[in-house]
């Protein structure tokens, strides 16, 4: 890090040993995963530059839109319309949950089979190690599964500032009414939190930024269709954890640089692995920063991931949102339109989902489906088994992985996954 950041972390009430030993882990997990790769793209040098100050210039930064009374919003889910947030003047960062922590603590507050994603979110509060949530004015929960929904009820004791978002559990026209409700809802929170009143003017300015963002991801998932394929998933990954905490405009900038310089290494034919390397699509829970465990055995064992049917992925930012709505109202129906396509597990029946893992294995020549499922996930594991089914009937491979945020079953997953690479290979 380039500066001294002690006291700003201080004034945030963090403890300091514990965020210490928190950065000195994920340190040393960027150098082993991501800085060992070969042949990565120049443009991650940007990635490279974030990761190293996550927790300070971008902190920095927040606290510098608080003094200009901006307002933090932070999320655990991509139901938590971006737009809205940035039309009424704040900023939202997604809280990342991707690495245990306090676990003791958490325990204390949550049963011990809790899926990892909810017990980290516990932990960064609990050990005080996460300047985002620190920073936040306000954190949005939302009632996706059980587990979450049962969490926020603690959770709400823990911290003074939680907002929780109803959310519907099935694609029906009343789901859909639910929803929009709780999106005019969530304006009106936004609008008394920052003192702004979100205007058609704002919102349309809003959808154009998190837009802008969407299709640069787009066209980086684009560019990974190619074979050799131009960038590792690991990389495309942390693109889009990124994308849940940088700053919007710069973010879309440095993924299009990104895609410039690969779309120049796909006329030269050049990429991060040989041609013909087998191909994998990753499906399943959302994985958060520093959360790599997963691609980091897949592309350390001979594939290369080419697409993550994910929120941290395309569940999350495959819809753009229509813009052309002339009042609010307009405007709102449309950005509901938007989120409801997101095909996460909570919903039932979900069939949309097992439709677009088909379509993202065809799209991107992918040989295989890794379905990534962490313990104790219900809504994830148990739609595993008719996707693993639907997959094979048509002749995709897939293989099913529960696990952890712990590094205990490394050396199992590995011979699963070689086992699995060599399956498709043939
Ligand atoms: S829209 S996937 S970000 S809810 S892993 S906490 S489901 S038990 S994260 Fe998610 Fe929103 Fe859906 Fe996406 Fe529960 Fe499963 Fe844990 Fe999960």
């Amino acid at each position: 890090m380039s500066e001294d950041y002690t006291p700003m972390w201080k004034s945030l009430g963090m403890d300091l040993d514990a965020h210490d030993a928190l950065l000195g882990v994920l340190g040393q997990g960027y150098q082993e995963i991501y800085l060992a790769q070969k042949n990565r793209p120049e443009g991650m040098g940007y990635f490279d530059f974030v990761m190293s100050e996550v927790h300070g210039l971008r902190i920095k930064e927040l606290l510098d839109e608080k003094k200009q009374n901006r307002k933090i919003i932070g999320s655990y889910c991509v139901f938590v319309p971006e737009e809205i947030a940035l039309a009424g003047g704040a900023t939202l960062v997604g809280l990342c949950s991707g690495a245990d922590f306090a676990v003791e603590e958490v325990e204390k507050h949550l049963p011990r089979n809790t899926c990892s994603l909810i017990k980290s979110s516990f932990g960064f509060k609990l050990g005080r190690v996460c300047p985002y949530l620190e920073s936040a004015d306000m954190i949005v929960g939302e009632n996706t599964c059980d587990g979450k929904k049962k969490a926020y009820e603690t959770f709400a004791g823990i911290v003074d500032n939680l907002y929780v978002m109803d959310l519907p559990q099935v694609k029906s026209s009343q789901g859909r009414s639910l929803l929009k409700a709780e999106y005019e809802r969530f304006k009106i929170a936004v609008e008394k939190l920052t003192g702004n009143k979100i205007t058609v003017e704002s919102l349309k300015e809003g959808i154009k930024v998190v837009n802008a963002k969407r299709a640069a991801l787009h066209r980086l998932a684009t560019l990974r269709k190619a074979d050799p394929a131009p960038i590792s998933g690991l990389d495309a990954l942390l693109a889009n954890q990124v994308f849940f905490y940088d700053n919007p405009a710069r973010f879309t900038e440095s993924v299009n640089k990104i895609c410039d310089e690969l779309e120049v290494r796909i006329k030269k034919n050049q990429g991060v692995f040989p041609s013909k390397t087998p191909r994998i699509l990753i499906s399943g829970c959302p994985m958060a920063v520093p959360n790599w465990k997963l691609p980091w055995i897949i592309e350390t064992s001979g594939a290369v991931i080419v697409g993550e049917e994910s929120c941290v992925g395309e569940r999350g930012t495959r819809n753009l949102t229509e813009d052309s709505g002339k009042n609010l109202d307009e405007l709102m129906e449309a950005i509901t339109d938007r989120y409801f396509k997101v095909d996460c597990a909570i919903f039932t029946p979900n069939q949309d989902r097992s439709d677009h893992i088909v379509e993202m294995v065809k799209a991107y020549g992918a040989d295989g489906v890794i379905h990534y499922g962490l313990q104790f996930c219900q809504p994830y594991i148990m739609e595993s088994i008719p996707v693993e089914n639907k997959l094979e009937k048509i002749g995709i491979p897939c293989m099913r992985i529960e696990t952890d945020y712990g590094m205990e079953d490394v050396g199992q997953l590995k011979t699963r996954v070689e086992a699995f690479i060599e399956q498709i290979s043939d």
